[in-house]
């Protein structure tokens, strides 16, 4: 067999320090910030903690668990919506918080908004 790579010159460990802060590629609307971890607890009717705190850029990354009644979180401004859940049921959903701003959730399960589940996403720039 002929060694077909032969004249092929080796320079793979010279020089190739490669700076930590280089980017793969220009991406307009880079994921800069942290990763949230919050978990909401659902109950009749109310949300525990009912205010969630994030920085724009950040990815939320939000377990949302009902500990009693079947309830959901709803978040139209993210496009989020969890599915109904019963007692000790739990779902994760993730989103980018890449506005500012004060936005509402609340449960879209039958008239448990009215009730007063309802809670704030509080998104600083
Ligand atoms: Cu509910």
């Amino acid at each position: 067999m002929a060694n077909k790579n032969s004249k092929t010159p080796k320079l793979q460990n010279s020089k190739l320090e490669t700076p930590m802060t280089a980017s793969p590629a220009p991406t307009p609307e880079a994921v800069t910030g942290n990763v949230v971890e919050v978990t909401v607890e659902g109950s009749n009717y109310k949300f525990s903690p009912s205010t969630i705190n994030a920085k724009k850029g950040d990815t939320v990354r939000l377990t949302f668990k009902s500990v009693g009644g079947i309830h959901d979180l709803t978040l139209d401004e993210f496009e989020v919506q969890t599915s109904q859940l019963g007692d000790g049921e739990e779902e994760e959903v993730e989103f980018v918080a890449d506005k500012a701003g004060t936005f509402e959730f609340y449960c879209a399960v039958a008239n448990h908004k009215a009730m007063g589940m309802v809670g704030k996403l509080l998104i600083s720039n």
